[in-house]
């Protein structure tokens, strides 16, 4: 893996947000967040953790508007730094599936590292927020996330009554999976029968 340096670092500064993106995929999960929406902190902590993969994420957003702009450009920017990290995404496992679940919830993610971006997402809020996170912002945070790193992403709750739990089994199932799927594979080679993604 010579030619991948399996880390990325995206600056991006629109009139709604400041964005300070880097990731390290063989980092051992070291998280440093900080987007001033505790919620939001505690999911992509868990992204951070039990991906494996270190990030850092600072947000200064427009949180006096609402927490969209903040968690949809953290999504762009993160999915630019993994995409940047994976470089051609030659050398990797390339697929993952993983069910996670957190106590009375079950979900499912399964993502293929294949720059053919889509985003398939079934999974029902009851509420509206969880602290200051607008839990209808899950979708558009992995579309964001899934559409910049060149991901085909699904996520599936099977089940779940507490959105906290819904939302965090989410956030961890997608984290295990992308665990498996940025695995060095043991040849260096591109998963694919056309030799290139
Ligand atoms: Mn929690």
């Amino acid at each position: 893996m010579a030619d991948i340096k399996r880390s990325g670092e995206i600056s991006r500064k629109t009139k709604e947000t400041d964005i300070f993106v880097k990731v390290d995929i063989d980092g051992k999960g070291k998280a440093d967040i900080d987007t001033g929406v505790g919620f939001f902190d505690h999911m992509l902590t868990a992204l951070s953790v039990h991906s494996g993969i270190s990030m850092t994420i600072k947000v200064k957003g427009d949180l006096q508007v609402d927490c969209h702009h903040t968690i949809e450009d953290t999504g762009i920017a993160l999915g630019q730094a993994l995409g940047q990290a994976l470089g051609a995404k030659s050398g990797i496992v390339r697929y993952g599936t993983a069910y996670i679940p957190m106590d009375e919830s079950l979900a499912m993610a399964s993502l293929d590292l294949s720059n053919r971006p889509f985003l398939v997402f079934n999974c029902p809020f009851t509420n509206q927020s969880c602290g200051g996170y607008d839990l209808c912002m899950t979708e558009e945070f992995f579309r964001a996330f899934a559409f910049n790193s060149g991901m085909t992403l699904h996520i599936n709750l099977l089940y779940g009554t507490n959105d906290h739990h819904k939302c965090e089994a989410v956030y961890k199932a997608v984290a295990h999976a992308l665990k498996t799927a940025v695995k060095e594979n043991t040849d260096g080679s591109t998963l694919s029968t056309k030799g290139v993604l």
